[in-house]
């Protein structure tokens, strides 16, 4: 008898195992599967095809759908039995990694820096977003850099001087001047005090579909769709 019902168990078992695979596959060919928690995946300011022939439609929904939502997952996650920080934005979390305790401090490290890079990255892109700084914008920029071509050379070479995955910055000094810098990983200029105030993502997933290992054509693609109206409107408030 009990055999019999063992064999019944086994032969159910195979019999639902392939009917389960076809539901998981079709589970993921859903594009956003939300991350549960205090931390959410922002929508996009624009459609996936927006930053077209730059930013190639494919890249954008995985990037946007299956990286970042990951980094917020995960960070949800890790979060899960800390009630007072899952309270905290992700910026107090990451400016305040000191006091995160040590056993989660890695993981909010690379799931909130991840989180909060690609929120910031999305937003300093767009296919309507101007064609320079202007204003008081240009003007700092120009305490940096001498010109567009010095500006778009120097950031160019900082992002191909970044070994392995990590991030181009443009960030804000305690004393409100400008400094182009790099991170290694999801790591924030937050991280050492600054204010980022435009971030490039050079993960070879931000780029690989299109563009291979051509990572300088990436960031050269990457000029044609900076969102320069945010960044005015987001150094306004940083220099405040
Ligand atoms: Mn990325």
């Amino acid at each position: 008898m009990l055999s019999r019902r063992q064999a019944l168990r086994t032969a159910a078992v195979l019999t639902a195992a392939p009917a389960l695979l076809i539901r998981s596959q079709a589970q993921t060919a859903v594009p956003v599967m939300p991350p549960t928690g205090p931390h959410k995946l922002p929508r996009l300011g624009y459609a996936f095809n927006a930053l077209e022939p730059h930013i190639d439609t494919q890249t954008m929904e995985i990037h946007h759908g299956k990286h970042h939502a990951t980094y917020v997952s995960n960070l949800n996650k890790a979060l899960v039995d800390y009630p007072d920080l899952q309270a905290l934005s992700v910026e107090e979390l990451l400016k305040n990694l000191d006091k995160v305790p040590e056993k989660i401090r890695t993981a909010v490290r690379n799931n909130g820096g991840g989180h909060y890079n690609h929120t910031l990255f999305w937003q300093c892109l767009s296919n309507e977003g101007g064609t320079g700084p202007e204003g008081t914008l240009a003007e700092a920029l120009g305490h940096l850099f001498k010109d567009k071509e010095e500006r778009e050379e120097a950031f160019l070479k900082a992002g191909l001087g970044q070994f392995g995955s990590g991030w181009v910055w443009i960030s804000v000094n305690k004393d409100k001047t400008l400094k182009l810098e790099t991170t290694p990983n999801q790591d924030s200029p937050l991280l050492a005090g600054r204010q980022p105030l435009l971030g490039v993502d050079v993960w070879e997933h931000a780029y690989y579909l299109k563009y291979q290992n051509r990572r300088v054509d990436y960031i050269k693609a990457i000029y044609n769709c900076l969102n320069w109206k945010f960044l005015q409107k987001r150094w306004e408030k940083l220099a405040a």
